[in-house]
């Protein structure tokens, strides 16, 4: 058959997070997508393990979804959001309060989760500058940590490749240890029982650096992007004690945990622990249409505002902040996973994922399988002196097998959409458990 990409040229598309010259030396293409499937442009059929990015919570084209963004495109395709609203996005505001765990209900948007981290670290700062503390502004983010691209979320990100090329960033930023230690934790099912007390570096950076000029702490409740790294036990409620008692805010970055990954609404229900700010995005539209969001404590927003002369409050937004059709995607998106029950379907295929993915234990290279909620992950031992490449060549052969994957380091992270059948799981599973059979 012939494939699109013979007939196409790939030379201005600047892909990113992506080696260029390798994907375009032997190109991927997905054409279409339904449920749980994605096509690829030679017409195989490719099952998606990793929800698009992390996104596609309720599977590909949603006929709810699909239906309420066409039909929100052509009944008000837009209205600005600066001084001017539309009925969806405060209905949307409301859903998300009544959602968000409680005194958390003040809802800003945005269209990425880049954006939510870079407004909830500026709202952080214009939040003690409103109480007459503005020199707390030190942010404190953690080693592997991903908090987007923006020059904000690269700064208390702590993945040093993202870092190297961008010069000094915000300054002021420190970070806290990671959290993930081979020794104690590998193969551990759910959260790891060691590791609380890796909370405790806070109280030092505090000792250090003194309370009074630190703004925030900014964590991923279970790190995703650095390869899955999941929150020991009392590790996430020590750094809320910490940081309340020194007036610290705390941010969860739920850009991935939030909308059922965890089998809940928010990582924050599911661990019984909340922040001050939650940043979301991803599975707020099931990645149909761009939409992010911080929800803040009412008491953040309602400071700010009464600090401030009667005119704008607060000098930020996107000129997509609350985009109609976004905001339509959204209601439509937390239909279907009301509806269909999605969180609590996530919560019972909890379990099927774990044992499907420490079923792989023995396969060759084999490092550690972690797991929490619809997420897993299997780290490979890295081939010596080539780091990465095992990795990428599990993501090559698994996608050429059909099957969709995602992989950081030698770490192959799955987070299958949350409508995923017990099946799909085995068939992931085993199609990995071929491709770790085969590879030197
Ligand atoms: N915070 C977290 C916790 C994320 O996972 C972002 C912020 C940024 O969101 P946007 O929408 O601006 O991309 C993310 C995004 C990976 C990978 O390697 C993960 C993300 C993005 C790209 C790649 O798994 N997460
Ligand atoms: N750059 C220019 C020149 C602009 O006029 C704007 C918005 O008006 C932006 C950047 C920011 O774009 P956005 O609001 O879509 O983030």
């Amino acid at each position: 058959m012939t494939r699109l990409h013979n007939e196409l040229s790939l030379d201005a598309y600047w892909m990113p997070f992506t080696a260029n010259r390798a994907f375009k030396a032997d190109p991927r293409l997905l054409v279409s997508a339904s449920g749980t499937r994605y096509r690829a442009d030679d017409g195989r059929e490719v099952l998606d393990g990793i929800s698009g990015l992390w996104c596609c919570n309720a599977g590909h084209g949603h006929p709810r979804i699909v239906e309420a963004i066409a039909n929100q495109v052509a009944e008000l395709d837009y209205a600005t959001a600066f001084q001017v609203g539309h009925p969806k996005v405060f209905a949307l505001a409301e859903r998300l309060a009544d959602m968000a765990p409680e005194n958390i209900d003040a809802v800003f948007f945005t269209n990425s989760g880049s954006e939510s981290v870079d407004t909830a670290l500026k709202i952080a700062l214009a939040y003690h500058h409103a109480r007459g503390e503005s020199e707390r502004t030190r942010f404190v983010g953690r080693e592997r940590g991903y908090h987007g691209a923006g020059f904000g979320g690269t700064s208390v990100g702590g993945i040093g490749n993202n870092r190297k090329h961008f010069g000094p960033l915000l300054p002021g930023v420190l970070h806290l240890p990671q959290t993930y230690d081979h020794e104690h934790q590998a193969f551990s099912r759910g959260q790891p029982e060691w590791g609380a007390h890796l909370a405790d570096e806070l109280e030092r950076i505090v000792a250090v650096n003194h309370a009074s000029t630190i703004a925030a702490v900014i964590v991923e409740p279970f790190a995703g992007s650095a390869g899955v790294l999941i929150p020991p036990v009392g590790y996430l409620e020590r750094l809320r004690e910490i940081t309340a008692k020194h007036g610290i805010l705390l941010i969860f970055d739920e850009v991935i945990t939030a909308f059922g990954r965890l089998g809940a609404g928010f990582a924050a229900e599911r661990f019984g622990v909340v922040p001050d700010l939650i940043t979301i995005a991803k599975g707020l539209t099931s990645g149909a249409v761009p939409m992010g969001a911080v929800l803040a404590r009412g008491e953040i927003r309602k400071t700010i505002i009464d600090a401030a002369p009667d005119a704008i409050e607060l000098f930020h937004g996107y000129t997509y902040s609350g985009h109609p059709v976004s905001a339509a995607a959204a209601h439509a998106a937390l239909d279907v996973y009301r509806d269909e029950g999605l969180f609590e379907r996530s919560r019972t295929l909890e379990p099927v994922l774990e044992d499907a993915l420490h079923g792989l234990r023995d396969k060759p290279h084999v490092r550690d399988i972690r797991n929490l909620g619809l997420v897993g992950a299997v780290e490979l031992e890295p081939r010596p002196g080539e780091p990465t490449a095992r990795a990428t060549e599990v993501f090559v052969r698994a996608f050429d097998r059909g099957i969709l994957v995602r992989t950081t380091a030698d770490i192959i992270a799955v987070a299958p959409p949350l409508i995923v059948v017990e099946d799909e799981i085995a068939t992931l599973a085993a199609v990995l458990g071929d491709v770790l059979d085969g590879l030197d």
